[in-house]
Formats: structure tokens, sequence, C-alpha cells
């Protein structure tokens, strides 16, 4: 920006020529590149986007995270492996090329680019080397040849399921495929059918114990995460008790309360039930029912909705017979579709119950140490739910209801029964752009899985059509059967795309193995990642089936001993819009992160998204923050500009030793207390710590001749501190003062703080409140001279005792030989520390209080125009009486 002219040019930075050319000094310079034969780096890991072709701002903020930690573990002198990938199979890709009339493949990879420039600009420090694409054969063959080690293992499976069906033009549909309520077909709007039929599953059921247990060993996860995926598993430990129905054989019943089996009124079977079905072709009521329940939505249903089947069921306990229900709220899949109701303890039975005018009878009541009292409960009003004692349970009254649990499973001849909610995983997709299920039907083998070695399948040449391009691609789908040779077709399916990333996280390791998936040794050294950042809506199953790939990959060897995928997880909260709700791209609170990135630079929208909010919570979009942020970057780099050119007077004689040991001690803690935050992942507390310190070098400034070396080393301390969050203008600074190398590449500012320093600043900061409260409060105009007193040693030495004392405080001071010789001075003061004696915090020696407050006293100089004395509090000046440890007496002459 120099004219040439010898005019004074202009402070400052300009982001757009200062951005771009550090980008490419660290291209140059390899800084992100991790070598494979790095021994156990830091795995930095932010969940790899959709190939949507832009960036909005949660992304923007989720890379900003991961970036920032990762420069910062770099400068702590980690080896950081933080690669980047792309995500890029998906049906929006498939919409996108029909309504562009381009293919799949092209748009794909046009969002790649435009994406990798965006990511660019940003500053984001990635190995590109080990950039990774799922759409490509060189990736997707391993998501084919894990299918089929994972069919080898008994973990692949064909089972039945419902899926959309458009009559009209004779393809299934996606859920995304189905529009609005009347379910309709997005191509032609005809109401889509549901149909049954084969598809391939992952049998993750088969990890549901450990998927489960292993959550509470991972202490480095969010507890609602944890919490979210339990749910999921919904694993529930019961029994199964057969029922007979007369004329229709035994219904086997599901239940978790198997203690309050005296109290079942009726019974009640899913509509899909055997018997269920069996009934409907006897009783049309059922039958209507049976069918109006089948063709309606979930929510078109009453919740109590349901119809007698004029049968009975007997209960094994009582021998007594309740009436059969076939009702909507038993569900198929869960448990074995048939259970006993019990009205008084359980609420959607208990509705039921009031709908059908069905008795309602308590067999538990609250035990003695519940916290209501057993005549507080009135079943008829509402079901009781916790675990009691038995009531009306004939001989087993009395019993707790665990214990009756127990004893009831051998008693009325059931089985223990674990139940889950999780369900195999369905991964066919009858959609062309993912990965080709290497499988192969022929009419006399069956399915015959692709030979490894004839892997990958590739994906045909994309063709516009109302069905599935895979099924009309007639030279790719007709095949010979390895097996026998015959003529045989491929699996037209592809896979859902949650398979390419429950893996890719190894890829990383290995990106260009032509051998196998991952290089087995590396990964079992280089996993688990060690910080993993993303959204949340991927809680449950992106994380789940990446920790079942991990367990899976471990049983088969092909990792040693890395169970868990993930160490730390953290999820993002959400970036709002202005106006407080979720930024949306398409509504009118949307942020363009070019816009800012253009008019402020990429440091200015990095700063802002880091100082905002710690990364687990939301924050709304501020154009004052982001004034704020980009103000703050300048200031920095015009003190050090400033600095540079030798207009800030700097002494190696400086004027005032006791101020430069302030700043110098200052600087210390600064440093200690951003490693710590940085290291909880609390960006924004350090950002503080480093505005702070920022302003503190600028007051030293105004105020004296600084020292040198300390001044210079405040700002090269507040360039790295502010590195890995604003890395251009970082590395600008850096190079302004002096240094040849990148600051990405320097060390952390090492981070010796003070003893106590904490109860040091705590001391200058109360004393610097109580001075303004005086000068307030009495009113002084221009105060000539401040003197804060330092408390004698011996008050030192009574508020140490009190804080030790347990009880009696006074006396056990004044039980002190030293103490009890200062007289009733000291019985007072014992009274005093005695009335607080909860809230006495440790405190610094007097010499040290005196050391601090001297170092300090500038502070007060410059904000108050006066002169400031410390001295001991003598013993008969009168400031002795005021002064305690912590808190000098003042006085303040006019
Ligand atoms: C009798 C009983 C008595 C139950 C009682 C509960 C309370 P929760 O309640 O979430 O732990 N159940 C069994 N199979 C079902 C199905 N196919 N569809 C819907 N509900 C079903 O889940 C366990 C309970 O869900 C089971 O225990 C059963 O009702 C019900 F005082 O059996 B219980
Ligand atoms: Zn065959």
């Amino acid at each position: 920006m120099t004219d040439g002219t010898g005019e004074q040019r202009e402070r400052g930075f300009d982001h757009a020529a200062v951005e771009p050319k550090w980008q490419e000094a660290w291209d140059d310079a390899d800084v992100f590149r991790i070598e494979d034969s790095a021994e156990d780096p830091k795995y930095v890991l932010a969940m790899f986007p959709y190939t949507s072709g832009s960036l909005h701002m949660g992304h923007v903020r989720n890379y900003t995270i991961t970036d920032a930690y990762a420069r910062f573990e770099r400068l702590r002198g980690e080896a950081v492996l933080h690669p980047m990938g792309w995500d890029s199979f998906g049906l929006p890709a498939e919409n996108a090329a029909e309504e562009r009339d381009t293919n799949p493949r092209d748009w794909t990879m046009q969002c790649i680019d435009s994406m990798t420039e965006q990511f660019e600009s940003m500053g984001f420090g990635y190995d590109w080397e080990r950039e990774i694409t799922t759409c490509e054969p060189e990736y997707y063959q391993w998501n084919q040849w894990l299918f089929n080690k994972f069919h080898e293992e008994g973990l692949v499976e064909r089972q039945s399921a419902e899926l959309n069906w458009c009559p009209s033009c004779e393809t299934v549909l996606a859920d995304e495929q189905v529009e609005g309520e009347a379910e309709l077909c997005w191509r032609c709007d005809t109401p889509i059918e549901h149909r049954e039929m084969d598809q391939w599953f992952i049998t993750i059921t088969d990890y549901a114990d450990e998927l489960l247990e292993a959550l509470d060993d991972l202490d480095g996860w969010p507890a609602n995460v944890k919490e979210m995926q339990r749910n999921w598993i919904g694993r529930q430990e019961g029994a199964s008790v057969e029922f007979e129905i007369e004329g229709y054989g035994t219904a086997e019943i599901f239940t978790t309360r198997l203690d309050t089996i005296h109290g079942a009124t009726f019974f009640s079977l899913s509509p899909g039930h055997p018997i269920a079905q069996d009934l409907a072709e006897e009783n049309d009521d059922v039958a209507e029912y049976v069918e109006r329940v089948e063709a309606a939505d979930e929510d078109e249903i009453e919740e109590t909705s349901g119809v007698f089947t004029g049968e009975y069921a007997t209960n094994p306990a009582t021998g007594e017979e309740i009436p059969v229900y076939v009702a909507d709220y038993v569900l198929d899949d869960v448990g074995t579709g048939a259970l006993y109701a019990v009205p008084a303890h359980d609420d959607r039975d208990h509705a039921f119950a009031e709908a059908h005018d069905i008795p309602i009878e308590q067999v538990v009541e609250p035990n003695p140490d519940a916290d209501v009292s057993p005549d507080e409960i009135d079943v008829q009003e509402a079901a009781y739910t916790p675990d009691g004692v038995l009531v009306n349970s004939g001989e087993y009254d009395g019993l707790e209801s665990e214990e009756a649990r127990d004893k009831f499973v051998k008693v009325f001849d059931g089985e223990n029964r674990t139940d889950y909610r999780l369900r195999d995983w369905g991964v066919s997709r009858q959609r062309y752009w993912g990965t080709p299920i290497p499988m192969i039907h022929c009419d006399d083998c069956g399915h015959v899985p692709v030979p490894d070695e004839d892997l990958p399948v590739e994906l045909p040449e994309f063709v516009h059509t109302t069905g599935n391009p895979l099924d009309a691609a007639e030279d790719w789908k007709h095949v010979e059967c390895p097996d026998c040779g015959g003529d045989a077709v491929r699996e037209t399916d592809t896979m859902d795309t949650f398979v390419d990333s429950s893996w890719y996280f190894l890829r990383f390791v290995s990106p260009d193995l032509g051998s196998a998936p991952f290089d087995s040794e590396r990964a079992s050294d280089w996993m688990p990642v060690d910080q993993y950042v993303g959204g949340i809506e991927h809680a449950v199953m992106h994380l789940l089936y990446a920790r079942l790939f991990t367990k899976v990959l471990d049983d088969i060897d092909l990792l040693e001993g890395t169970r868990e995928p993930f160490r730390n997880l953290t999820n993002q909260g959400m970036v709002l819009g202005e106006d407080g709700n979720k930024m949306s791209k398409s509504g009118d609170n949307g942020v363009s992160p070019q816009r800012i990135i253009d008019e402020y630079g990429a440091d200015t929208a990095r700063l802002f998204i880091m100082e905002a909010a710690q990364p687990e919570k939301e924050f709304a979009w501020s154009p004052e923050g982001v004034q704020s942020a980009h103000s703050f970057l300048q200031n920095v780099y015009k003190l050090v500009e400033e600095y540079a050119d030798g207009e800030v007077s700097a002494d190696a004689e400086p004027s005032d030793h006791a101020v430069s040991e302030y700043v110098a001690r200052e600087l210390d803690a600064t440093v200690a207390k951003a490693t710590d935050e940085f290291e909880a992942f609390r960006f924004n507390h350090a950002l503080q710590a480093v505005r702070e310190m920022i302003s503190l070098l600028r007051r030293y400034r105004e105020y004296t001749t600084p020292d040198a070396d300390t001044f210079e080393r405040g700002l090269r301390i507040a360039v790295k501190l502010l590195s890995p969050v604003a890395p251009h203008v970082a590395e600008e600074a850096w190079n302004r003062l002096g240094e040849d190398g990148l600051v990405a590449e320097a060390d952390w500012p090492a981070a010796d703080a003070p003893d106590d320093y904490d109860t040091e600043r705590q001391l200058v900061e109360n004393t610097r409140e109580d001075v303004r409260d005086i000068v307030d409060t009495v009113g002084i105009e221009d105060p000539q001279t401040i003197t804060l007193a330092v408390a004698p040693e011996w008050k030192h030495r009574a508020h140490e005792i009190a804080m030790n004392a347990d009880g009696n405080v006074v006396g056990t001071i004044m039980g002190d030989e030293e103490l009890r010789e200062v007289g009733s001075n000291a019985a007072d003061f014992a009274k005093d520390l005695a009335a607080k004696s909860e809230a006495l915090d440790e405190q610094l020696s007097p010499e040290r209080e005196r050391e601090a407050l001297e170092r300090a006293a500038w502070l007060l100089e410059r904000e108050f125009g006066a002169d400031v004395v410390v001295q001991d509090a003598d013993a008969d000046s009168n400031l002795a009486g005021k002064a305690a440890p912590g808190r000098p007496a003042i006085d303040i002459a006019e």
C-alpha cells in the first residue's frame, strides 16, 4: 500500500491481498501435510460435507472449530492429522441432474470444485493429499469389498421391508420422493402404494448389546448424544409368557412388568398379529378395523382406537378370562405384538380402558420409602407406573415388584426376554447415485456376491428415465453368474450413503491404498479420532453406524484393538439469523459466507464465530459482532505495525520497572489462561483473554515508555494466540515483527503463570473496584494521593487460622499466643472472620500483597490521575484497623 511518495501510508491490512498470499505460503511450505510415517498423530476431524455446492454458516462454524483446534495442537508441537473429503453420493445430485440436464457425476464434481475453493478462501488447513471422494470408484470399491466381508461374516441378510411403490412409474421411490400427506409420487402425482420387498440388511442388532454398553466408557462424548443412542437401541429387559385364547391357540406376550400380571383386565393384539389376521377372517368388525388402520397414516388413528374381538384370553396367574382386543397402539414389530394390559399401572392401557369401559384393578402400591403414601393413589384416576409392593395378588401380596418379576417368570412358565427398539439396518436404495451393491441374482444359484477380484462394480452411464437408471442399463445389468456361468442379473439397488460415512475416517489414513480399504497397521496406530466435530443431526445414525463398522473391523482383524472410532465428540450449536431463528440458506435471514469473506475477510468471519459462543452453544449472527471482530483485528495489526515501524518509543531502560513487571506477569498469565481454554474447547474465553491483553499493551504504551523486550514479547504472544483463529492476519503481523518463518509453524508460547496469580489478580481487581466506590460515594472530584495499606502480619495469621479452624473460629484464633498478645484488636478481627468464615479464601502474604499492589499502582494512577502510595498498615495508624488480607485499607486525599 506504499504510494511511493513518502507520504504516511494508511495503517491496517487489506484482507483481499493478505489472505490468498498466506494460503499460498502454507501450501508451499506443506504446513498441513502429515507424513505416513508419523507416529500416532492427533487426529482432528470435522464431519465431511455433503457436496451441495456451497458452504453455509453452519459449515463455516464446524470447519473453523476443527481448524483452530488443529492449528493450536500443531503449534504445541503435535503431529496433526486434519483431513477433508466429500460425502458425494446421494439423491440431491440425481435431482439436480434432472433439473439441469446434466448427470450426477458432472454436477457433483462441479460442486466439489467450488467447495474446495471456498474451503481454501476460509484458510482451512487440510492435508489435501489425503482428500477422498466417496463417489469415485477408488473409494466405493471398498464399500463393496467391505459389504462382501460383512456378508462372509453373516452380517448381511435378505429381509423383507416395506417400500414405496409408484404403480404408474412402476418404480420404487425413496421416502424423499414421496410428497405430502397424500403420499404422491414426486414425478407423476400418483398415490403411492406400500409393497413388501426383499432388501439387503446389515444385522446391526447382533451388536446391540455392545453398542449400548460401550457408551458408558465414552467419557469424551456429550451426555445427550449417548442418551439418544441408548434410546435408539432401546434395550428392555422383560419376560414373555403364554396366554391361551380358546379356539386360536396360545399368544405369547412381552412385558417389562410381569409383577402386574394379576391386574390384567384385557388383552391386546397388534393388527398384524397372526391371531388378529385369523380373527379378521371370521369377524367383520375386526376385518374392518384391521383394514382401516393398515390403510391410514399413523397420525390419523386415535391412540385409544381398537376393536373387541368377542374372544377371551386366560390369564395364567388368575385363571380369569379377559377380553381380547385388536388395537393399533400395539406395534407389530415390538416384542411379540401381543400384550396383557394393566390399566392401573400403564398409561396407554389406562387411556384405552377408559375409552372402552374396561375395569381398572390395582395390584401395586407405593412401598414405604416412596415419596407418596398408598392412600394418595387412585388408579381409577390415573395409572400408578412406578415399581412398588404387590396387593390384590393372592399369595404374592407384599412382594416387591422386582422380586415378583423374578418369581413369576418361573411360576407362570415364562422366559426372560430382552427386547430392542433397534432394527437391522436396511441398506438397499432404489437409486442411481450410490455404490452398486455387489451382488448377482442367478435363478440357479440365488444371490452370488461379486468376487473381490471383479470389484469395483462401476456405475454405468447415467440415463434419464422415470425409473431407476440401473434397471434401464441393460448392458450393465446382464452378466454371467460367477458360480455357474449362466445368465444372471446384477443387483440394481445401491447402498445407503451412510455406508460411505461409516468408515471414511479410516480411509484418510491411507487414501491411495489399492490393496485394502485402509492400512491396518497404521490405522490401528492412528485411530481413534481424537477430536470429532459435527452436527447434532448425526447423533444417532451416522455415529452408531461408524461405531458398528469399527467394532466389526476390529472383530475381523482389520483393526487391532480399536473398538470405538471417536474419542472426543463435540456437536457444534446452531448459527441463528439476526432474527433468532435458525439461519437458512433460502430464507431471508441467511448470511452468505462468501459475502462476509469478500467484505471483511475470512479471519473476521472466523474470529466472530469463535468469539460468539462456545462451540456447543447456539448464537445469533450479528453485524455488530462482525464489525467488532474486524476492527479488533485491524487494531492488533496496527499496533504491530506501529511498533515495527519504530513509532512506539520503547526503551531498553524502561522508565518504570514496576509497570513492566506487571505487564510481564499479565502476559504469562494470559498465555496460561488461553492455553487452558483452548484445550477445553472454550475458544471464546481464550480470545477474551487475548483482547484484554491487547488492551493492556495499549495502555502500557500510552502510560510509559515501555520496555522494548516486554512490549515486543506481548505482541508476539498476541499474534501466536490469535493465529489458530485468525491465521492470515497473524502471518502478516508475524512477518512485520521481522520473522522469516510462518507463525503456523512456530511454537506455542510457554505458559508459566506466576504462582497464585489468580489471587493476585483478584486483589488488584478488588482494590480498583473499592477505590472507584469510594471516589463515587464520597464524591471526590480530584484525588491527589491514594494510599493503599496492606494488613499487618498478625491479621494474615488470624485469617490463615480462621480458614483452617473447624467450628470455634474466635476460640481457635484467641488460642494462639501471638494473637492473644495483640489484644482486643485481635478479638474484634476474630469476630469479623468468624462471621464470614465460610467465605474465606486463601490470601497472599503481606509482602506479596505489597509487591502486587506496587506493580499495579500505575493502573490507579492512570485511571484517577493521582499518586499512589503502597505501604504496610503499621499498628498505630488508623488504617490498620480497616485493612484485611486481600482487602487493603484505602485512604484518598484530595
Ligand atoms: C404389561 C404391563 C403392565 C406393561 C404395566 C407395562 C406396564 P415400556 O412400557 O416402554 O417399558 N408392549 C409390549 N409389546 C408391545 C407392542 N408390541 N407394542 C406396544 N407396546 C407393547 O415398554 C414395555 C411395555 O410395552 C410392555 O410391558 C408392554 O406392556 C408394552 F403396568 O406389559 B407391559
Ligand atoms: Zn448361477
